[in-house]
């Protein structure tokens, strides 16, 4: 069979590791509603991240981690002085649907921002001209491993008291001069699905500032039941089962030597690619310690002659599967056609037509970083 090179690779433990830690589950036949595994994981991710064990409460993805810490910090239930509930959620449109689609199912309405050209993130700049006397909260992305500029929108925040949540699905393990991005905002959601730099097979987190959420959030994630024969909330279930946690538990032993095999990747990718005519790679951010959890190129069509969709279509031509995150924007999706406006924010939608994540995992081969390179050195020489 012909090799394929896909996006990514989940990171898996050795077979025996995992069998060893499930092997309890034999005996105690317990395997979810916040187990032993879950509660193990819980503390050693605490660890991890350097915060305290009521700073975090686990999920079986990473979706409806936001959308419990939507409910969770009630948002749009708040009245503004003209009687209007205060529904604006900023946000931005360069980012996976979860995102987008998280605040409108909780009942609010998206407020896109745009996107820095360097490293993806929010424009903090642009966040205080969106502010309205309906805007309860600020949402947004750390995309790729980036750290969104936390000190700026904490600032405006703080100035006009809105609540921040970050989707950190994408930073795990990201630091910022050694402070976690679990530290920054109300609160920040990681992802630990199957693609990500930590996984758990599907999961998430929610990690936060008030540890009185940590009761609120378990409360929210179990069907919003408060008691033995108390339910005082309309919640859902989103609980982390103990065969996902466990596999989590395993992951995070190698995680540190995993994210150094991508740095390696990372790397040899810069080297190949790095002052390649019209070839963007990803800014490097001053104090950030990256994840390294993908490798995006921006195509500049007249700089290198070739456009985004050619290098895509020559590497799949090779069996190599790069991935367009993010294309289309969340704002242009057919299920919010006519609401929003993509021409407001140019640069995310720039980006998104010029944007190409190429393979990276931690297991991926130095040559198949060369050949993959290769299709794309070709691609820009063949065509200037
Ligand atoms: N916010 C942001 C910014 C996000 O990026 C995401 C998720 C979320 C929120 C929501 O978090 P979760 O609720 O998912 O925890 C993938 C993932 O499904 C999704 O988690 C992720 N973002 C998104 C960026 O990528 P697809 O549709 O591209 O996945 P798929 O199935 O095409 O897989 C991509 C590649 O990964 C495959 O080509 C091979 C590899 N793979 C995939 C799976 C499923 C594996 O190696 N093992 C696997 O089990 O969405």
């Amino acid at each position: 069979m012909e090799k394929r090179i896909l996006v990514t690779r989940s990171s898996m433990p050795e077979i025996d590791e995992y069998v060893e830690e499930i092997r309890e589950m034999w005996d105690t036949h317990w395997l979810t509603n916040m187990g032993p595994k879950h509660k193990q994981l819980e503390s050693d991710l605490a660890d991890y991240l350097g915060i305290d064990k009521d700073k975090i409460t686990l999920f079986v993805n990473g979706h409806l981690a936001l959308e419990c810490i939507i409910e969770a910090l009630e948002l749009g239930k708040e009245l503004n002085a003209e009687g209007e509930y205060k529904d604006e959620v900023i946000t931005t449109p360069f980012t996976f649907a979860s995102t987008t689609h998280a605040i409108v199912r909780k009942g609010l309405k998206p407020v896109f921002c745009d996107i820095k050209a360097d490293d993806f993130t929010i424009d903090a700049d642009k966040i205080e001209k969106l502010i309205t006397d309906r805007t309860c909260a600020i949402l947004p992305v750390h995309v790729y491993g980036n750290l969104c500029d936390v000190d700026k929108i904490q600032e405006i925040a703080d100035k006009h008291g809105l609540r921040v949540i970050y989707d950190a699905a994408h930073a795990f393990a990201v630091e910022k001069n050694g402070v976690s991005s679990a530290c920054f905002g109300d609160a920040a959601m990681y992802s630990f699905h199957a693609t990500k730099v930590f996984n758990t097979i599907e999961g998430g987190a929610v990690c936060f500032k008030d540890s009185v959420l940590k009761i609120r959030l378990n409360q929210w994630k179990n069907f919003g039941i408060t008691g033995l024969e108390t339910t005082e909330f309309i919640g859902g279930n989103a609980k982390m089962n103990e065969f996902a946690a466990a596999m989590g538990i395993c992951n995070l032993r190698h995680l540190d030597d995993e994210i150094a095999k991508r740095e390696r990747v990372a790397k040899a990718y810069m080297e190949r690619l790095g002052g390649l005519k019209g070839i963007q790679l990803n800014a490097f951010q001053e104090g950030v310690k990256s994840n390294y959890a993908y490798f995006p190129i921006v195509v500049d069509e007249t700089a290198a002659g070739c456009t985004r969709d050619d290098i895509y279509t020559a590497l799949a031509e090779q069996g190599i599967r790069a991935r367009k995150y993010f294309y289309p924007l969340t704002s242009t999706y057919q299920c919010y056609a006519g609401k929003f406006d993509a021409d407001k924010t140019p640069i995310a939608l720039k980006i998104s037509e010029r944007v190409l994540t190429l393979p990276m995992y931690a297991d991926l081969g130095l040559d198949d970083v060369e050949s993959i390179c290769d299709v794309v050195v070709k691609c820009v020489k063949e065509n200037r």
